[in-house]
Parts: structure tokens; sequence; C-alpha cells
């Protein structure tokens, strides 16, 4: 008899992309997750539910074992640590860079001060300047980071880059990339071991290596 499973989806972008996967792998929800208002869902796969929950706490829900797996941007992973995580699977969803961005000739325009930084990623921030040997001061967002330059908040900012438009709509350069983000699958240790042979099944299903998906 095989164990539940319960598998933790970010809500919002990755959600969007993560649908056609799980419709691909055949497993079906009770109800749509992008429509409903539900944040537990069963599936057609016996012992496999689903909790939709906000991006930046799947980490969190895997790491304590509320949730067996998850599946969660590299952004959202760096900044959480992960050392306490599995990441078997690179999905290729969800992709993009996270990048230093700002106004035109920005890096260079603090002169002697630290650079003066905005950002959601604050974990990650700090070792990407500390590795350059950088002073900064970090100022922590949760949004609309590109605004900080343009009002005199920070000289320049870390966020997610896809085509660009954002920035440019915004008079704002990209940089340098600091890493190439895209969804992944993480695993609870525990659950790893404890639940093994259905896990495996799942990673299987998800990876389009193993032909899970065509
Ligand atoms: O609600 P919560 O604060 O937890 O998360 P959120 O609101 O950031 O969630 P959501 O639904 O936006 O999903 C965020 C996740 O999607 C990120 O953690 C990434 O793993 C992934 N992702 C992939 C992106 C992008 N691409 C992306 N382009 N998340 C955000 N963006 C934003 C970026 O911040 C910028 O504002 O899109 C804008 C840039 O896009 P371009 O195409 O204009 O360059
Ligand atoms: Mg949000």
């Amino acid at each position: 008899m095989s164990r539940q499973i319960t598998l933790a989806l970010s809500k919002g972008r990755i959600l969007e992309a993560t649908l056609p996967l799980l419709a691909a792998a055949g497993i079906e929800p009770e109800v749509d997750p992008g429509k409903s208002r539900k944040l537990v869902f069963e599936t057609n796969r016996p012992g496999l539910r689903l909790l939709v929950i906000r991006a930046s706490d799947v980490p969190t829900f895997v790491a304590y074992g509320a949730a067996d797996i998850g599946i969660s941007g590299k952004d959202v992973l760096i900044e959480h640590g992960g050392a306490d995580l599995y990441e078997p699977l690179d999905l290729g969803i969800a992709c993009c860079k996270l990048m230093t961005a700002g106004l035109p000739g920005a890096m260079d325009a603090a002169g002697h001060r630290p650079l003066r930084v905005a950002t959601k990623y604050v974990e990650t921030t700090r070792a990407y300047f500390s590795r350059l040997g950088r002073q900064v001061e970090i100022i922590k967002l949760y949004g609309s980071m590109e605004l900080a330059p343009l009002v005199g908040l920070a000289d320049v900012i870390v966020d997610l880059v896809d085509t660009g438009n954002t920035l440019r709509a915004n008079g704002l350069e990209p940089f340098e990339v600091i890493e190439d983000i895209s969804a992944r699958l993480v695993v609870n240790k525990a659950a790893q071991k404890m639940k093994h042979a259905e896990i495996g099944e799942l990673i299987e299903l998800f990876d389009p290596a193993a032909g899970g998906l065509s």
C-alpha cells in the first residue's frame, strides 16, 4: 500500500507553469488550483495531495516535513539556504535570471560610500557582494524593486529579469547575472528515506530525461 504524499506548489506564476507538468504526468487535481481558493487539493493519484502556498513558503513547508516534496523557484531556494532540502530535479520552467540592475553607470555612482542595494533577496545579495569584496548597504523591499533607483532609495537593485521589459520601461539597465533561475523539485530529507519508492516514482514522472514527459 502506498503512503500519503503531500506536494507543495508555489502559487502565482510558478503554479501556471506547473499545472501543465502535472497534467502531462497524468495528475489531475480535484478542482483547478489556479481558480479555486482552496489550499489543499486531493488528486486522481491515490495518496497524492497538493498544497498551494506562497512561493517563498514552499522551502519551509518541505524542510519541516509538512510537505514531502515541493516545487520552488531557485531564487527562493538560494535565499532560504536550502541545505535542509534535497534538490533532485531542475524542472526547466519559470526561467529567468537574478541580476543587478540600475540606471546607466549606477554601479560606479556611489563613489567611496557603500553601494545602496534594494532587494527582496537580502541573504543572496549579501553573499554576492561579499564575494566581490564590495561594501553594500542592503535595503529590504517586498516588491516593485525597479522603483527604488528612480526615487533615489537605492543605487542599484537585485531582482529577477526575464525579457528585460520591466527594466527598460523604467529606464534601467541589466548589469551582472548573479544566478540562472528556474523552478526546482525539492524533497524533505526524512521523506526521501521513509517514502523512497513513492517519491522516486513522482520524480520520474516529472523528469523529462527519464521519459516521464515528452
Ligand atoms: O507572493 P510572493 O511574494 O511569495 O511571491 P511573488 O509574488 O514574487 O510570486 P510570483 O507569482 O511573482 O512568482 C515568483 C517566482 O516566479 C519567482 O520566485 C521566480 O522563481 C519565478 N519567476 C520567473 C519570476 C520571473 N520569472 C519574473 N520575471 N518572478 C518574477 N518576475 C518578475 C520580476 O521580479 C520583475 O518584476 O517579472 C519582472 C521582470 O520580468 P521581465 O520579463 O519584464 O524582465
Ligand atoms: Mg505575490
